[in-house]
């Protein structure tokens, strides 16, 4: 019934918090003046991309706004969009990468 259900599955998440340690996609925005070919790069060099799969990302994110560069856990995605942002500030593109709770 409803209220085993809700029981079991809230004894599932409890046992998955102690167990897992929580996951954040770090995505990229799209915006007008980020060169193309700078985006796959740091697709390329931050997550470990194929060129193929890199371009693909790119130009979902060009078309959609938004797109998916990886899932990781709290302090690496941390450190991937603090080395991303440093990395298209020092070339002075506003790309602009986030990490959100999955
Ligand atoms: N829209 C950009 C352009 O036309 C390309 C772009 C793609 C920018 C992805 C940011 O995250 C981005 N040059």
């Amino acid at each position: 019934n409803a209220i085993n259900d809700a029981v079991s599955i809230t004894e599932k998440k409890k046992q998955s918090q102690l167990t897992e340690p929580p996951l954040y996609n770090v995505v990229l925005y799209n915006d007008d003046y980020t060169p193309m070919d700078f985006v796959t790069d740091v697709l390329m060099k931050f997550f470990f991309k194929s060129f193929d799969e890199a371009t693909t990302i790119m130009f979902q994110v060009h078309k959609n706004g938004k797109g998916l560069c990886g899932v990781f856990t709290a302090e690496i995605a941390e450190t991937k969009v603090n080395l991303v942002t440093n990395y298209a500030r020092k070339e002075e593109h506003p790309l602009l990468c986030k990490m959100e709770k999955v």
